[in-house]
């Protein structure tokens, strides 16, 4: 589906045109992919829209550009207070946020420091990502052939527009075999994560989601649904994992802003549980989407209305 206009794109502190907001071709970015950025759901709540978990979305935005040496030239307060304009502007009910900052021009080279950083913050409607019927019925996902990156190559915690070259390769691979997404290995061959989601298995009920150390990016949403299951007394374990373990679990799902919390149904052809959306899923997944469309009391503090 061809992106979904809006009025406007916030560029650098102004608010441009849809259409006009370009780059130069020889900006850094382009060449050597030197870019972070964020995703973030506003959804339509009853007492108005109301962004999910900004503050924590954009704080992940300021992490990823310190450890690339980006100095982003607003403060965090000064982005958080535009995204709330944008989708103002753009007269959202619910939406989809990308905040990117990425090196502009000036030179070219490797080095990136002669370049300015810039800082966009865009708005989309967006559907499902994993497909209409993802959400209830579950997705059909391979293992890929391709690791994520090994500790000390790209840092898995930033979330740089580079890595998605990797999740590109597994994404693709998924869909020319006929999958809807792929679960990525980390380098030791332990689970780590799909291409655009972190990863949940429960056995007994019990949760098993992968640690940071299997180069996964520290995603908002498998911090929520951690919080969610302390509410149900279910435990979680933040351990390593072994391939196998994903054929014979209970139930699978993935978590991630875009993806929220989609069941997984089978894995390399093979049922996990029932084949559809198991119990404990579908618990999780109905508290989340509750605190997202504040059909719930929100004592988190995790929306921020616009
Ligand atoms: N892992 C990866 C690799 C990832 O891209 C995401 C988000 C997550 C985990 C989950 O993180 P969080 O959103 O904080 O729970 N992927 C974003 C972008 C997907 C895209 O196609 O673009 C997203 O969900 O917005």
């Amino acid at each position: 589906m061809p992106l979904k206009k809006a009025r406007y794109i916030w560029m650098d502190g102004k608010y441009v045109k849809w259409d006009n907001a370009k780059i130069h071709v020889l900006s850094h970015v382009i060449h050597y992919g030197s870019s972070v950025f964020e995703g973030i759901r506003a959804y339509n709540t009853k007492k108005g829209t109301a962004v999910f978990r900004l503050q924590e979305h954009i704080e992940r935005l300021f992490n990823s550009a310190k450890i690339y040496r980006m100095r982003i030239p607003f403060s965090q307060k000064e982005i958080i207070q535009a995204i709330l304009k944008l989708i103002k502007k753009n007269g959202h009910k619910a939406c989809y946020i990308r905040p990117v900052v990425y090196r502009g021009y000036s030179q070219l080279g490797v080095n990136p420091f002669p370049c300015p950083v810039n800082i966009t913050l865009a708005t989309w409607e967006w559907g499902k990502y994993l497909g209409p019927e993802a959400l209830e019925r579950g997705v059909d996902v391979m293992v890929s052939s391709w690791s994520r990156m090994a500790p000390n190559t790209f840092p898995a915690m930033a979330k740089a527009g580079a890595n998605y070259m990797n999740s590109q390769l597994i994404k693709m691979e998924a869909l020319t075999y006929g999958f809807t997404e792929g679960i990525a290995l980390d380098v030791n061959g332990f689970v780590s994560e799909g291409s655009g989601e972190n990863l949940f298995l429960v056995k007994d009920e019990k949760l098993i989601t992968p640690p940071l150390g299997s180069t996964i990016l520290p995603g908002i949403t498998r911090d929520s649904v951690i919080t969610i299951c302390k509410e149900f007394g279910l435990e979680v374990i933040e351990n390593l994992f072994l391939r196998e373990f994903l054929y014979i679990a209970d139930e699978l799902f993935f978590t991630g802003s875009a993806a929220e919390v989609t069941p997984i149904r089978s894995v390399d052809k093979i049922k996990i549980g029932k084949g559809k959306r198991g119990p404990i899923t579908k618990k999780i997944q109905k508290r989340y989407l509750n605190y997202a469309n504040a059909e719930k009391e929100d004592i988190y503090n995790w929306l921020t209305y616009v």
